[in-house]
This record gives structure tokens, sequence and C-alpha cells, in this order.
């Protein structure tokens, strides 16, 4: 019998742009697999669970991408090639900096008829410089790779596409399982094909579980990568338990666990051995701290001495 995800692959579509992405993991992959690069594939942002075929309406969630395309800069900034699989119009690294007001209230229009130019203005170049060169050096080296998902099923084709090709990295290849992925979803056999109308009363709507991804991922899409998920929970009392739960069940190397009112300033690791938490005081987050800054030196460290162990 086909298990629940291969299930599900066989009764969903890819989404209509899947070739073309299939086609550019493959290439970058190759590209810095040659190279000997150290790649991380991170996933971020939310997804939607649409309620009709032709989609007006959908279930969606609370994640901006915040800790997905913070988590990216940090990435690059250590050397490792970068594939951000997101959701669309969620935050991307480097332009997460300058969004809503912020980017025009940065620029200065000098208004001159046909030589008419733009500045920075003079005290945001401290700010606008650094981010820019870090997104240029990123950029005319080919070390990232942006690929966008918006339904739960998109998300569900590219990272099975995504494993696929990382999977010659063996343990050079890092997952970072950041993305709130939907646990519910409406199969597509059972959506209707149309808007729901308002005439008939309102709707019940029956939502299935999604399958768990991460059994087939860990044992056997990417056998040898350093895996990391994180686990989102609202109360605390069940947050340690159910992250080693996560952990004891996929038998991958970290669970990140969070709640979600204090994701910014805390989190507690869980790994086969122990748990540790990392926190940032308000003065830390005040002089503009990231906490992703330390999740990320931290998985780095550990997935060092996780290839120097698998070497032979
Ligand atoms: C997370 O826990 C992320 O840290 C957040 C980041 C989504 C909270 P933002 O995007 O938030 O910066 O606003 N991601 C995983 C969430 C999740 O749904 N995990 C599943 C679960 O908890 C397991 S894969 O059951």
């Amino acid at each position: 019998m086909a298990s629940h995800w291969e299930e599900f692959y066989s009764t969903h579509l890819p989404p209509t742009d899947f070739e073309d992405n299939r086609k550019l993991l493959k290439e970058f992959c190759e590209r810095h697999n040659k190279a000997g690069q150290r790649v991380v594939l991170i996933t971020s942002g939310g997804t939607t669970v649409p309620l009709e075929h032709n989609t007006v309406r959908f279930v969606d969630n609370f994640s901006a991408g915040t800790r997905g395309a913070a988590s990216a800069e940090y990435f690059l900034e250590h050397g490792y090639a970068v594939i951000f699989l997101h959701r669309l119009k969620s935050l991307e690294p480097f332009t997460r900096h300058f969004t809503g007001q912020k980017f025009m209230d940065m620029l200065e229009l000098h208004e001159r008829g046909p030589s008419t130019t733009i500045t920075v203005k003079p005290d945001c170049v401290d700010i606008v410089a650094p981010i820019l060169a870090r997104y240029k050096a990123a950029q005319e080296a080919g070390r990232i790779l942006y690929v966008t998902f918006t339904t739960v099923s998109d998300y569900f084709w590219l990272l099975r596409a995504s494993c696929e090709c990382l999977a010659q990295f063996e343990t050079k290849a890092l997952l970072y399982l950041a993305a709130a992925v939907s646990d519910f979803y409406i199969p597509s056999s059972e959506l209707p094909t149309h808007k729901i109308q308002s005439g008939a009363g309102a709707p019940t709507i029956s939502l299935q579980l999604v399958p768990k991804l991460l059994a087939p991922l860990v044992s056997l899409w990417v056998p040898h990568a350093y895996v990391v998920s994180f686990k989102l929970e609202t109360d605390e009392s069940i947050l340690i338990t159910k992250a080693r739960d996560s952990m004891n069940k996929y038998k991958h190397k970290l669970v990140i666990g969070n709640i979600l009112q204090t994701r910014r300033n805390r989190v507690v690791f869980v790994t086969p051995e122990n748990n540790y938490e990392i926190v940032l005081t308000r003065e830390q987050l005040l002089s503009g701290m990231e906490i992703e800054d330390t999740i990320v030196s931290n998985i780095i460290e550990s997935h060092t001495e996780f290839i120097a162990q698998h070497k032979y």
C-alpha cells in the first residue's frame, strides 16, 4: 500500500512553473557541489490551503518569513550557498530591511528637469551600504537561489525536488525547515471548482491531515544531510516535549522549539543529547541584534563537526 506522502504526490499536480524551478535547482546544486561548497536549503513563510480550485479564498497563517530571511543572510555570510524556498511575497533576505515606507524615507529626490537624480540620504548611507554590498556579493557569486511557493501543495512538490538535488552534497547539505507549513488541507479531489457561493448557506469545511514529509525527507530523500526542523507552539508547557517527540520520531539532528509571542528573543535547541536555550536580552534586541545570528552560528558549528565525523 502507498504511504500517505506517496498518495499525496500521486493525487496532487505539481505547480505550473515546477519544471523551470527544477531546472534552476539542478543547475544551482551541480555548480556548487562541483565547487565543493556547503549548501543550505532554507524554507520560509507560511503556506496557503485553498478552499476552491479557482482560488478566491484560502486558509493562511501568521508567518512573515522573518526567521528564514534573516537566517539566509547569516548563512551567506558564513560562505554557504543558499536555496531560499519561500512563500511568494513573504520577507526576503536583504530587501527585508527596507519594507513599507522605510525605503522611500531613505531617499532624496533632486528635481532638475532632465538631469533629475535620486540619492540615499547621507545619514542612511551607513545603513544601506553594508546591506547593498552583501546583496551584490551574493548575487554576483550566484550564491543564492530564490524559489517561491504559495499553497501547501506547491511547497510539498518543491521541497521534494530540492531534496532530490541536494542529495549529492551528502553531509555538506543542511536543511533548515523554518516554514510554517499547514498541518491541515483539503485534498484536491474534494475542492469545488468555482467560488463557494453564500446563497447555499454557510459551508462546513472539513480539513484533513497533511502527510508528515519529515519522515521520507530524513530517511529517503537526503539520508546523509544535516536536518534541522522548527517546532512552533503557543503553550510553553508542551514545547520541549513536542520538540523531543519530533526528534525521537524522525531521528534528525536538531529541533528548534519556539513560542509564537517570544520567537524573536528565545528559542530552545533540542538535540539528541540535551536541550539548551538561546535568549536575547531586551538591550540586545534594542541594539539591533537578531537571534538568527546566534542560531545560525551554533548550527554551523554542529554541521562542521558532523561533516568531520562522517569523513572517511
Ligand atoms: C517556526 O517555528 C519558525 O520559527 C516561525 C518563524 C514560523 C515561528 P516568522 O516566519 O516565524 O519569522 O514570522 N517554523 C516551523 C513552524 C511549524 O509549523 N513547524 C511544524 C510544527 O510545529 C513542524 S515542521 O508542527
